[in-house]
Formats: C-alpha cells, sequence, structure tokens
C-alpha cells in the first residue's frame, strides 16, 4: 500500500487480508483497470440489440447510435434508469414498512407502535382527526393515506409528496411537471420511456430524472422515515463507538448489514434475550454491531455500536471476529459470502430479493419475525462456538461517536436555549456568521476515494471555515470513524464562530463539553430528516429552500441511490458536490444543464471535484454568494 493517508481503520484491515492472503475490493479494482471509457462517459448505450452503441464524444468515429439516437440522448437516458434504480430501491423499502406498520396494527406481525409523537405529529400534516381517538385508529388513517399513493390511477397528487413537501417549492415542480401521483406507475413510465424507440429527447429525459428523484425523495425518504419512526420511535442524542475496534473477541460478535431496521430492530431484540445461551456457549455475551446503514438505524435508536461502512463490509470479516453477519438489501457485496467462508463466520441472507450463493438463506418476514431473528442469533452462537479458542485479529481502533441527531432531538437541544422559538438562535449565528453555512456530506464510500481520506479531508476544511456538516450513510461511518462525532473534534478543526456556538449548545444538551461539528442524523433514507432540518430553518427566515447558505455533497458516490437522493435535493434547489463524476460527461448538453443551466431551472447546479480541499472550497463559495443574496 504506497498511496498516501489511507484511514487508519482500512490500513490495519488490508494488512490482516493480505496476511491472509484474502483478496479485496481494492486489487479487484485494479484488475478491472483501467475501466471502460464510454461507460464512464454515459454514451454505452445496451437498450437494444443492434447494438452496444458506444460513442466516442472526443473522436472521429460514429456520433450517434445505430438507431440514431444522440450522445445527449443516450446519457439522459442511462441517467434516468440509474435514477430509477435508486428510487426503486428507496420505495420498495419504504412499502415494506409501511406494509409491516399495516399489520402492525392488525396485530398480525409481531411490532407495536413506539413512535406515538410521530403518529400525532403526522397526523396534523396530513389533516387526521386526533380528538378522543386513540393512537392505533390514527396510524390507520395515516397508513391509508399512504396506500391509497400505491393503489391510485387518478393522477390525483401523491399524497406524501403533496402533504408532506413544502408548498413554496410545490409550486415550482408544478410549473416544471414534476408532481406525481403513483410511483409505481412512474417507475414503470420511464422504464417504458428509457426502452428503446421511445423518448430521445434529452431535457424532457432529464426532467423525468428530477421528477423519478422527486418520487425518491418523497415517497421513499420521508415515507419510510416517518413510518420507521413511528414503529420504532424518533432517535435521540446518545452516545455510542465506530470503527471495527467495536468488535469483541470473546463475545457472540453480530453484524447487522443493510437498510431495513424492520430486520435488525428483531436481530437486536432476540440477541438481548439470548444472552444465556451465548454464555452458556462459552461467549462473554452478544454483541451486536452495525455495517452501513442498517448500522445507523440501530446506533440512533440504540446507541449499537457502528462496526463499518460499505468498503469495509469485506474486510471487518477478515478479523476472524465475526460470528454471523445478517444481510437484508441493497449494498451487499456478493463477495461477503466467499470471504466468509474462509473463517467460522455464518453469513445470512433473509431477504427474496437477496439470493447469494454460499450463503446461508433463512428467509425472514414480518409475520414470523421472532421465529426467524432467534434461529439467526442462534446461528450465529452456533458460529461462535466453532470459533472458540482459535485466533482472531481485531484491530483496536475506534472512536467515540455521538449519534441520534434527528431534528426533534435537534429541536429538543435548541429548546434549551431558547423555549419559544428553537430556531432562532440557529438563525442569528447564521446571520452573524459563526455559523457561515450548512453541509450536507452524505452517501457512499468507495474504495476509489478512501486512499487519500477524501471524506475526511473534505470535513476538515468545512469545519475550519465554520461550516457545520450533517451527515448520513456510510459517510457517517467514516466520520464517526475518524473522530468527527465527539466534542473533541470541535475543539479540534472548527473555526471560532463555529466553536463557540457548538459549545454554548453542548452545555444546554447537558452534554460534558461542545456538541459535536458534525451531526450524525442517521441512515441514507434519513436524507429526508436533512431536508426537513432545511425546510424548518427556511421556513423560520421566510425564504424558499434553495436561498439557504446551503450545500449537498456525496464526496464517494458508489450506489444509484446516491444518485437519486443527489436529485432530490437538486429539485429542492440544493447544489450538490459529488464525486466521482456520475456518467454524464458525454453528453455537452446534459453536462452544461447540471453543472449551470439547472440554476435557471430550480435554482441548484452540481459540481464535481475529485480533490478535497477544491470541493471545500467551492462548497465555501457556493455558501458565500447563498449569504451574499440574502444580504448576509
Ligand atoms: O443507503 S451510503 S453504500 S449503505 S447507498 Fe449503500 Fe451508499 Fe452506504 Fe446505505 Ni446509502
Amino acid at each position: 500500500m504506497s498511496a498516501v493517508n489511507v484511514p487508519v481503520v482500512e490500513s490495519a484491515l488490508l494488512q490482516i487480508a493480505d496476511k491472509r492472503q484474502i483478496k479485496t475490493g481494492r486489487e479487484r479494482l485494479a484488475e478491472m483497470s483501467p475501466q471502460c471509457g464510454f461507460g464512464e462517459l454515459g454514451t454505452c448505450c445496451r437498450t437494444c440489440y443492434m447494438g452496444p452503441c458506444r460513442i466516442d464524444p472526443f473522436g472521429d468515429g460514429p456520433k450517434t447510435g445505430v438507431c440514431g439516437i444522440t450522445p445527449d440522448a443516450m446519457v439522459a437516458r442511462n441517467l434516468l434508469r440509474e435514477t430509477v434504480g435508486g428510487a426503486a430501491s428507496h420505495v420498495g423499502h419504504a412499502r415494506h414498512v409501511l406494509l409491516t406498520l399495516r399489520d402492525a396494527l392488525d396485530k398480525k406481525v409481531p411490532y407495536e407502535i413506539k413512535g406515538e409523537s410521530k403518529v400525532l405529529a403526522l397526523a396534523k400534516v396530513f389533516d387526521v382527526p386526533t380528538e378522543g381517538r386513540d393512537v392505533v385508529a390514527i396510524c390507520r388513517d395515516l397508513v391509508d393515506i399512504a396506500l391509497e399513493d400505491f393503489g391510485r390511477q387518478d393522477e390525483l397528487p401523491n399524497n406524501w409528496l403533496s402533504k408532506r413537501a413544502p408548498k413554496i417549492e410545490q409550486q415550482l415542480w408544478k410549473d416544471l411537471g414534476l408532481m406525481y401521483s403513483n410511483p409505481h406507475n412512474e417507475i414503470e413510465t420511464a422504464m417504458h420511456a428509457s426502452s428503446m424507440g421511445n423518448d430521445a429527447d434529452p431535457m424532457s429525459l432529464m426532467m423525468r430524472v428530477l421528477k423519478m428523484s422527486l418520487i425518491d425523495g418523497w415517497t421513499g425518504l420521508a415515507l419510510a422515515v416517518d413510518l420507521q419512526d413511528i414503529l420504532f420511535g424518533i432517535p435521540e442524542i446518545g452516545e455510542t463507538e465506530a470503527a471495527v475496534g467495536v468488535l469483541e473477541a470473546n463475545s457472540v460478535n453480530v453484524a447487522t448489514h443493510g437498510h431495513n431496521p424492520v430486520l435488525s430492530e428483531k436481530i437486536l431484540y432476540w440477541a438481548e434475550r439470548m444472552n444465556e445461551e451465548a454464555i452458556a456457549a462459552g461467549a462473554e455475551r452478544i454483541n451486536v454491531v452495525g455495517v452501513c446503514c442498517t448500522g445507523n438505524e440501530l446506533s440512533m435508536r440504540h446507541g449499537v455500536k457502528l462496526a463499518a461502512h460499505n468498503s469495509q463490509s469485506e474486510l471487518i470479516l477478515v478479523t476472524g471476529a465475526v460470528d454471523a453477519m445478517v444481510v437484508d438489501i441493497q449494498c451487499i457485496w456478493p463477495q461477503l459470502a466467499q470471504v466468509a467462508k474462509c473463517f467460522d463466520t455464518a453469513f445470512i441472507t433473509t431477504d427474496p430479493m437477496v439470493r447469494i450463493p454460499d450463503a446461508r438463506h433463512i428467509p425472514f418476514e414480518p409475520q414470523h419475525a421472532d421465529e426467524s431473528a432467534r434461529e439467526i442469533v442462534g446461528a450465529a452462537i452456533e458460529a461462535f462456538r466453532r470459533r472458540r479458542g482459535k485466533p482472531v485479529d481485531i484491530p483496536q481502533l475506534k472512536s467515540k461517536a455521538i449519534v441520534g441527531l434527528s431534528l426533534e432531538a435537534i429541536v429538543g437541544i435548541l429548546s434549551k436555549v431558547d423555549p419559544v422559538d428553537p430556531l432562532g438562535p440557529v438563525i442569528d449565528n447564521v446571520a452573524n456568521g459563526n455559523i457561515f453555512g450548512f453541509a450536507g456530506i452524505v452517501g457512499c464510500s468507495s474504495i476509489r476515494f478512501r486512499d487519500g481520506a477524501m471524506t475526511e479531508e473534505m470535513v476538515k476544511h468545512l469545519l475550519a471555515q465554520n461550516v457545520l456538516v450533517v451527515t448520513t450513510g456510510c459517510t457517517a461511518h467514516i466520520l464517526g470513524q475518524a473522530g468527527f462525532l465527539t466534542g473533541e473534534a470541535t475543539n479540534l478543526y472548527c473555526g471560532e464562530g463555529l466553536k463557540a456556538v457548538l459549545s454554548a449548545l453542548g452545555e444546554a444538551a447537558g452534554l460534558d463539553g461542545p456538541l459535536p461539528p458534525v451531526w450524525h442524523m442517521g441512515a441514507c433514507v434519513d436524507n429526508s430528516r436533512v431536508v426537513d432540518l432545511l425546510v424548518g430553518v427556511a421556513a423560520r427566515l421566510g425564504v424558499k429552500v434553495g436561498q439557504l447558505p446551503a450545500v449537498g455533497s456525496a464526496p464517494e458516490l458508489v450506489q444509484e441511490k446516491a444518485i437519486s437522493i443527489g436529485g432530490s435535493f437538486l429539485a429542492m434547489g440544493v447544489s450538490c458536490h459529488i464525486a466521482p463524476a456520475p456518467r454524464i460527461l458525454g453528453s455537452p448538453m446534459v453536462t452544461q444543464l447540471l453543472t449551470s443551466d439547472l440554476s435557471d431551472v430550480t435554482g441548484a447546479v452540481v459540481r464535481v471535484e475529485v480533490q478535497a480541499e477544491r470541493a471545500a472550497q467551492w462548497m465555501v463559495e457556493h455558501i458565500a454568494k447563498k449569504r451574499d443574496a440574502l444580504g448576509l
């Protein structure tokens, strides 16, 4: 490993993998290089069997595909299909939670309402009467409103968009024809329009991209998070630890990986109840740890320790200390089953959509959630019995991390400073420049950017310039492992203004020091919490979200979901940095639209920048322009 600035956790784990002669993603990436230039530019079309067609926009070769499609339309069409992949994932996640909640109300599945206050808050949003009604009846109405969205054929606006999203932005979306009705119909329409011989107008296709992104944001992220808060409770601020050092040599280590807390909550529940069995097997206890987004979910609500982000998911297995890795949906590398085979690790898939050769499959359906979760935890204990006494290699690296900063938790802290106008102190500090602006640093961890610590370096630059950072997804793991989710980081990295604000807030929150400079707001679906925060601040200021001194970034893009989430921010008017470049550079028109002309449409632009300091600098300059426009 000759690369500079490899984060210490990766470095330690890669050394173990090397010692054990286990190939990792980095080697597979190197073997794959150089990667396909046509694919990178987005000018490879596999939509029909006259192709595949490839266009080199810089060369002398053909300038259209066999059917005559232009590179602009090719790129826009490919981008639309990526966005559909992301939106389908989030909408599918949300629908699963919705059906679980529906069945929980009928006592058909072993889950119950833990977030009563969320039910009441949403009742207000959706005009559901509450007077004299019990919470189950109110919740049933909310479920019906959500179910209506999935069944409607009347083209009326989607409830979770039209009632939940801010009115001021909705007017823009109406004018642009972006309001949608049934998300499933829209996914069908997008796949249809992007199949061979349909929409070939790049601008029309790009508007479909924006519409699909809105679906992702409101009927994916917001719906999933709202209902998860009802089922599992609204996260509260708490402390945990992050990085591979949270594994325990003498405990049954159960790593939950994936996205849907319907599974991971039950694993945690049964792990707590099967401790005696683990002790009888010779273990000290059962240690449930979190990987990727479902790890964030469990840490936000229960303080479960964060073991690994996505590009470390195979690396923590090389410790030999993970007794079971149980996965549900999304971002699950097939390679995990192969690495698990080198050890006593039980690699367990649970969802019919995610079948992986050499994995053990234990079907998990909400109706039989308790039985399946018990079987899974039992399999982990069995795996520990096989491992017991064998050496493990756990790098003793971990950091403390403050997590659980839902919007409700943030407002709770701010209320201690000003109970009448909780957002008031934030606004005052934005006005006086102590908080220069906000950055949402979110998304994935990419082995293309881990060497060089792209995310960590960007955040250091932003904090030094008094930009408050909020984070979700694998980025939250990265920043947690690097110590940014602690009060010490405030003292270490922040400019004087931000330090003063966070110190005052930490005191108000009753912490033993400042609030961290990076606020962990959850998993990728929890980007809806970031949006809610921005909507709240914008409403308090009486401006549009896009006018705020705020900017987004997905500094280590991996998954299609990050594209659709980014699109939902753009539709809100929030500009975004991204690295690496999305597959658009083969189209002058799409590149021009996203990096410049979109500012005349929604007020937002995309900036591609693969160098950390330059990326942060662009973000700071963007925030400065927004401040100027607001007269700050
Ligand atoms: O939804 S951050 S690699 S785990 S896509 Fe996946 Fe990216 Fe991680 Fe969560 Ni989000």
